[in-house]
């Protein structure tokens, strides 16, 4: 049945993302019941007009809707395997983060019990959601996604991206791969910067700039990745980036800086020229990873 104000939802896991969920519903005004393994962390919710739930299956008969946001896929199981039987015909959506083939498996789990099943990568962290910014990536059932479009998206934008459960999942790991290089990148020039005496808040705006520059240059990166054509005439081909990152990293152990975030590009780089693709595009790189 599609979502309404009157649909119920209960919020399973009340850590910092379980809370953020659960406020956003119960602002929302859809009737909400959350349960937490440990007693006591649902006082809030319960002043802010939810139910509280004793027991993990007394929290899953009271709604139609299930939000699973436990720690981990170990946690998704222990919490749910023992109220198979009562999540039956209900929608559960699990927001916990899990792999893209712990994913898959919780949706075959839960076809096996006749659960419809949904699965979600949160891009956000607690203090974004119900704010504009907040994004949570969905895949698995696509009846679930729509049935429960509205209240979803009282947390944040939701955007489905198949069938395949563990897709969802696979994208907030790109994601996050995309993050945690950028944040490395910005820590190994601070580093660097400081053995100029230059601050990290000194250089936070002309990295966010240049990123942001660069950034612009993903899409065109994605073409030629696509095309699988590494052929180049303009000067910037492997050779060209491997004396760049050469001198970077020559650059950091002459200023006594461990290279650790720039050395797996030299090392991609080397392994590329020493196979004969000096010539090619930078965007080869991606055949050595795959
Ligand atoms: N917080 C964030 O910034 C990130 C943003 C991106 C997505 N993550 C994922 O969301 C899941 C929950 O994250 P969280 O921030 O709520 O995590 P905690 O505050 O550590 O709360 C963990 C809850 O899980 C419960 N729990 C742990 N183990 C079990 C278990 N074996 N059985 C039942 N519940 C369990 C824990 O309960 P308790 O310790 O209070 O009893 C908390 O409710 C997570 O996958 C992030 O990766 C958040």
């Amino acid at each position: 049945m599609a979502d309404s104000k009157n649909t119920t939802v209960t919020v399973l896991g009340l850590g910092a993302m379980g809370q953020a969920l659960a406020t956003a519903f119960v602002k929302g005004d859809r009737p909400t019941t959350v349960w937490n393994r440990t007693p006591g962390k649902d006082a809030d919710l319960v002043a802010a007009g939810a139910t509280g739930a004793a027991t993990v299956r007394e929290a899953v008969l009271a709604s139609e809707v299930i939000v699973a946001v436990l720690l981990d896929h170990a946690s998704v199981h222990q919490t749910l395997d023992p109220v198979a039987a009562e999540l039956t015909d209900r929608r559960l959506i699990n927001l916990t983060t899990t792999s893209p083939e712990e994913s898959r498996e919780l949706a075959a789990w839960a076809a096996g019990h006749g659960i419809d099943y949904l699965d979600g990568g949160i891009m956000a962290v607690p203090p974004m959601i119900g704010q504009p910014g907040a994004s949570i990536l969905y895949s698995g059932s696509q009846q679930v996604f729509e049935d429960s479009r509205e209240i979803l998206e009282l947390a944040a934008a939701a955007d489905y991206f198949g069938a395949d459960a563990g897709l969802a999942s696979t994208y907030d790991f790109a994601l996050l791969t995309n993050m945690y290089a950028m944040f490395g990148g910005f820590f190994q020039g601070a580093a660097l910067l400081s053995k100029s005496g230059v601050s990290a808040s000194d250089f936070a705006p002309r990295a966010v700039a240049w990123v942001t520059a660069m950034a612009q240059l993903i899409p065109a990166y994605a073409g030629v990745i696509d095309a699988g054509t590494y052929t180049t005439d303009v000067l910037q081909d492997l050779d060209f980036h491997k004396s760049a990152i050469d001198a970077i990293v020559r650059a950091n152990r002459d200023a006594a800086v461990s290279p650790e975030f720039i050395a797996p590009i030299k090392n991609l780089l080397d392994r590329q020229i020493a196979d004969g693709n000096g010539k090619a595009a930078f965007e080869r790189t991606i055949e050595e990873l795959r």
